[in-house]
């Protein structure tokens, strides 16, 4: 070792004084980052493992000692640490997408219908699209002003992501300036390790007793996110280029045309890219890609269709996190075939019994599976939810040889029963019509495909689940309250959390008891300390979170969000959901008429404020809190913010969704029916009774003409 930095004669940290301590720190640090360099940089080592650790370990007993020097630089904060703490936050000024998937021919084809219903294209008129592969990396944002490279900015939660623009200068693929572009030019396009160079990182890694990567994504997004540029600069990574975010000027009208220009500006594009007539044109790119995956070199797993023509982007616009002018269609699932060893039944949070298939353990696609989802009785049964046959009307039975398939992510299923190998014994399954943690009878209403305990909060599991969503991450993100500590305390006799309320008593009634909590196993003086204020400092909550928090069926975390904008405050949702009636009433027209608020979301919401327990629950919660009024929608200058607009009629220059989403978006009301609330009526063509009411009501009526000069164009 050069330098002999760490030996017997070193100081113990604690009789160091800050100079000391500061001077010992700047030796090691950089004695560290030239080995570091050494190691990544030049593949030559020149300190051993040991050693090396050795230096990292006194550094961190340094900054121990010190907090103050452990600065975002520092080599300790290198490895271990996560560094999505210490990377700083860029808000992306146009939000990074991800994709709607479909895994079918008919999901595609459906998405062309529904592409055209929304532009009001009839299904022969011409619709090109671009088939892209989709690239299994991760999505890098790169912002260039007057053609220099200004910020790199990883994806994040699509909003705000991680600065790591000087990891990104070290990619090849990412040219540092640009000839020609616009004088703001933000190029999307996915980070990722080709199949050789990914296999030759490994080598490297088990060379020197580092971790492998389990496959090029991981290796790709372990090394964008690296504190040390030098390290990202040793790891060969690549970069395609697909699509934009802020532009000061288009790139051109179409979609193949702006991949073209990136191209053209020095962006590696994928060669693959195809422009396509329609959907059997993308379909048999499709089927060309898929051909050709074996042989790239590097992951894809779909292919990316999107509109090419950029006008008809722009009309269809978004959803809440995907935009609806693209599609991945995802390649097939992996398969294995295992045995069926039980069926568990689960319940969750709003009581629906949900089967798990438990599996003799197989891998699938490199993972090793044992369990997967049954779905509910109909699919074990071999039926559709509309009663139709699948898989040839084959039930699935414990003992039964199954075959198991993954998609991406998600939840195990599974596909197929080999009937040949089913035991003698076995037998149909039966599905319990009582809920096996409460005995509530567990029914299924007419047209949901799932069973439910409808033992509410007297049923143990729906309150343990519906606990462990209140403290879940989108939720109140309880510090030291997760999952495992709401089933201890769900249990505890002395001081037992039972519903959400009485988290915020927890610490009064721990005052109150003989035993402290602080006495308790798994728990000291600091740590129920730190419990007790986190909880406190949760006390203040904003209102999108409440509502996601209450686990309300249907109420995910957008749909959260969305209430809380449209009511603002606790005070107007909570008066306008208990004044609310399902199906009649202003209140129930206010709240369906919110874009994204449907019928059965609306009911569900209502009814959970009528179910006098729940509410009872709720209120009791709610008396402990502090909440915060939600950001109402963007509207400034709008001409019709805060307006109740009804269309009605046919309209000719966009199609009804299209009507409302663009009132939404300026922030106002789109209503179904005319009251005295509704101020103003764009009527088309045989507009016919709501006009009528609207007149004798004394409302504005207006064509769609005007409604587009007046919302501007
Ligand atoms: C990938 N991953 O290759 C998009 N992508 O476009 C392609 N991802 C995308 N396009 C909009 N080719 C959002 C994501």
């Amino acid at each position: 070792m050069s330098g002999g930095a760490v030996n017997g004669a070193e100081e113990a940290v604690d009789r160091l004084t800050i100079e000391a301590a500061r001077t010992e720190w700047a030796r090691i640090a950089a004695e560290v980052a030239r080995a570091n360099k050494a190691y990544h940089t030049e593949d030559a080592p020149e300190i051993s493992d040991a050693d090396y650790d050795a230096l990292k370990r006194r550094l961190q007993a340094i900054e121990a000692r010190f907090p103050g020097l452990a600065s975002a630089g520092s080599p300790t904060q290198a490895v271990g640490a996560a560094p999505s703490e210490t990377f700083a936050k860029v808000a992306h000024r146009v939000r990074m997408l991800s994709l709607e998937n479909a895994f079918d021919e008919a999901e595609v084809r459906e998405f062309d219908d529904r592409v055209r219903r929304y532009l009001n294209l009839p299904a022969d008129a011409p619709l090109d699209y671009t088939a892209e592969p989709k690239i299994d990396g991760l999505s890098l944002s790169l912002r260039y002003e007057e053609g220099v490279l200004v910020q790199a900015a990883t994806r994040g939660d699509g909003e705000t992501g991680e600065n790591v623009t000087g990891n990104a200068r070290t990619i090849a693929d990412i040219p540092e300036r640009l000839d020609g572009a616009p004088g703001v030019l933000e190029v999307r396009g996915e980070v990722y390790m080709s199949h050789a160079d990914f296999a030759a990182l490994n080598a490297r890694q088990v060379e020197a007793g580092a971790k492998t990567f389990a496959n090029p994504r991981n290796a790709a997004a372990g090394s964008l996110r690296q504190l040390d540029a030098a390290i990202t600069a040793a790891r060969p990574l690549r970069f395609f280029a697909y699509a934009w975010g802020e532009l000061s000027a288009p790139l051109d009208g179409t979609q193949k045309g702006a991949i073209d220009r990136l191209a053209a500006l020095g962006f590696a594009t994928n060669p693959l890219t195809r422009l396509c007539d329609g959907p059997d044109a993308v379909l048999a790119s499709y089927r060309e890609i898929e051909q050709k995956r074996a042989t790239l070199g590097y992951d894809i797993d779909g292919v990316v269709y999107k509109v090419n023509d950029l006008a008809y982007q722009a009309r269809l616009g978004f959803r809440s996190t995907t935009p609806r002018w693209a599609i991945a269609h995802k390649f097939p699932a992996e398969l294995a075939w295992t045995r069926l060893e039980a069926i568990d039944i689960q319940v969750g949070r709003t009581g629906a019994l949900s089967p798990v298939a438990r599996l003799t353990p197989v891998t699938v696609g490199g993972v090793v599976v044992s369990n997967a989802t049954l779905h509910n009785e109909d699919y074990i049964a071999g039926r559709s939810a509309s009663g139709e046959e699948i898989r040839g009307g084959k039930d699935i039975r414990v003992g039964d040889w199954v075959q198991v398939y993954r998609a991406g992510d998600v939840i195990p299923k599974i596909a197929d029963v080999d009937l040949s190998q089913r035991p003698e014994e076995a037998v149909p399954y039966v599905f319990p019509t009582v809920c096996p943690e409460c005995g509530s009878d567990a029914v299924r209403e007419e047209g949901d495909a799932v069973r439910r305990c409808t033992g509410g909060l007297i049923c143990p599991a729906q309150a343990v689940e519906k606990l462990k969503h209140f403290v879940s991450r989108g939720a109140f993100d309880i510090e030291g309250l997760g999952a495992k500590q709401i089933e201890m305390f769900f249990a505890d006799p002395d001081l037992p959390i039972r519903e959400p309320a009485d988290i915020f008593t927890l610490q009064a009634r721990d005052a109150a008891n003989l035993t402290k909590l602080e006495n308790r196993d798994g728990f000291g003086e600091k740590s129920a300390g730190n419990l007790f204020r986190a909880i406190e400092d949760r006390r203040k909550i904003g209102l999108g979170r409440l509502i996601f928090a209450l686990g309300i069926r249907h109420v995910g975390e957008s749909a959260a969000n969305l209430l809380a904008r449209n009511y603002g405050s606790w005070a107007a949702f909570e008066a306008a959901m208990t004044a609310a009636a399902v199906g009649e009433g202003p209140e129930w027209e206010a709240l369906n008429a919110i874009d994204g608020v449907g019928a059965v979301l609306a009911a569900s919401v209502v009814n959970a404020f009528h179910q006098a327990a729940e509410r009872a629950s709720i209120d009791r919660l709610v008396a402990h809190l502090d909440v915060q009024e939600a950001a109402r929608p963007q509207t400034e200058g709008s001409p019709v913010a805060g307006k109740t607009v009804v269309f009605t009629g046919t309209l000719e220059k966009m199609t009804r969704a299209e009507a409302k989403a663009r009132a939404e978006a300026l922030g106002a009301k789109v209503a179904g029916s005319v009251s005295a609330k509704t101020d103003l009526v764009v009527a088309g063509p045989g507009a016919g009774s709501k006009a009528k009411q609207a007149e004798a009501l004394g409302i504005e009526i207006i064509d769609e003409d005007a409604w587009l000069r007046l919302i501007g164009g």
